[in-house]
């Protein structure tokens, strides 16, 4: 059987409990460009993005990832993700054009991971606002890049996104063959998804990127500027898998936003794999700054197709913050030899 042609992570739909808090965040402080807005929803896009939204927010009771949503290359490959998940035996639903404002007909699934993932082709064209530097601003965001989903069971859900036709370019294992997180892509970057082993399904953040690194600290001078410094979590700083600079946001609710720059090429079928040492203490960020225990602990409920709140399953497996020195991250646990930094294999 084939497989569908997934182009790239495409949009995430939050709920959020107050509108017009996330409005301030997203809108007022992140630039995110608004599509539409009514007392329901806002759609949301960055200045690169001519289709409809790449952020939906919906005004929820609580808190919650309600879709991750893939763009596949023709209408035809709506079929394929059909028919692929139903031999995978997950719930499918296909639903018509219009279901997400702006988006055509589209194939949900609750994932074998437990999340609510769809699948569209059509979606309506908004304008493109690259060349809008009137009213881009120091901190201009481009586009989507990533998502990042919390899952026990890392290769069961990197076997899952290989059926889908992504490719691993990097992960975090240890000696022992555990494997703490991977990172996946079909876009020609390092991820359109990052899998981070922990109790799930839960959402680990969703990323956006820039272009510049300055726009980072432009973010970041602006939270301060607005008494606002506690919606950073951490960084501002240089991850060591993807070689990205990264900032990590928490939203009025607590969905976790990076903000992402500075990865590399990926598009060649010979792509190396990069393998990090779990105790190789610059592998989450360059420069060995400590990751702060929230990043690890804590993460977004995701919704079923029905919007019910699934359950987390726990992880069995050894957990990244628990084999690394005090649980921070602040890890010199590595061996003195025997392996290189970010080895490629
Ligand atoms: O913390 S890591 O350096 O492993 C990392 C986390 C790398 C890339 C990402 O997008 C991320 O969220
Ligand atoms: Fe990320």
């Amino acid at each position: 059987m084939s497989i569908p042609d997934v182009i790239r992570c495409a949009y995430a739909e939050l709920v959020v409990t107050d509108l017009a808090a996330s409005r301030a965040f997203y809108v007022d402080v992140l630039g995110l460009v608004v599509t539409f807005e009514d007392d329901d929803a806002i759609h949301l896009r960055a200045f690169e993005e001519y289709l409809h939204h790449s952020l939906v927010l919906r005004r929820g009771d609580t808190a919650a990832c309600a879709r991750l949503a893939y763009r596949v290359r023709t209408p035809g490959d709506l079929d394929l993700a059909e028919a692929h998940h139903r031999a995978l035996g997950v719930r499918v639903e296909r639903v018509p054009a219009g279901a997400t404002r702006g988006i055509g007909e589209a194939v949900r699934v609750q994932d074998p991971l437990g999340f609510p993932i769809e699948f569209f082709h059509d979606a309506e064209h908004v304008e493109r606002f690259t060349r809008r530097y009137d009213v881009h601003g120091a901190g201009a965001i481009s586009r989507l890049d990533h998502f990042n989903v919390v899952t026990p069971d890392v290769p069961a859900a990197q076997r899952y996104y290989e059926g889908l036709g992504f490719t691993v370019s990097e992960d975090i294992e240890d000696a022992a063959g555990t494997v703490y997180a991977a990172w996946l892509y079909r876009k020609a970057t390092v991820h359109d998804v990052a899998l981070t082993g922990g109790d799930g399904p839960r959402l680990h953040h969703i990323a956006f990127a820039t272009h510049e690194r300055s726009q980072i600290l432009h973010i970041c001078d602006h939270l301060g500027a607005l008494r606002q410094s506690d919606r950073i979590e951490r960084g501002p700083g240089r991850h060591g898998v993807s070689n990205a600079f990264y900032l990590y946001l928490r939203d009025p609710d607590g969905h976790r936003v990076e903000i992402y720059t500075h990865d590399y090429y990926t598009g060649d079928p010979d792509n190396p794999v990069v393998r990090w040492d779990v105790h190789d203490n610059q592998r989450r960020d360059w420069w060995g700054t400590p990751v702060v225990p929230s990043w690890y602990a804590e993460a977004s409920t995701v919704l079923d197709l029905d919007g019910v709140p699934v359950a987390p399953q726990e992880r069995t497996e050894a957990r990244e913050a628990d084999v690394t020195i005090g649980a921070d991250g602040f890890s010199y646990t590595r061996p003195d030899e025997g392996f290189k930094l970010g080895a490629q294999v």
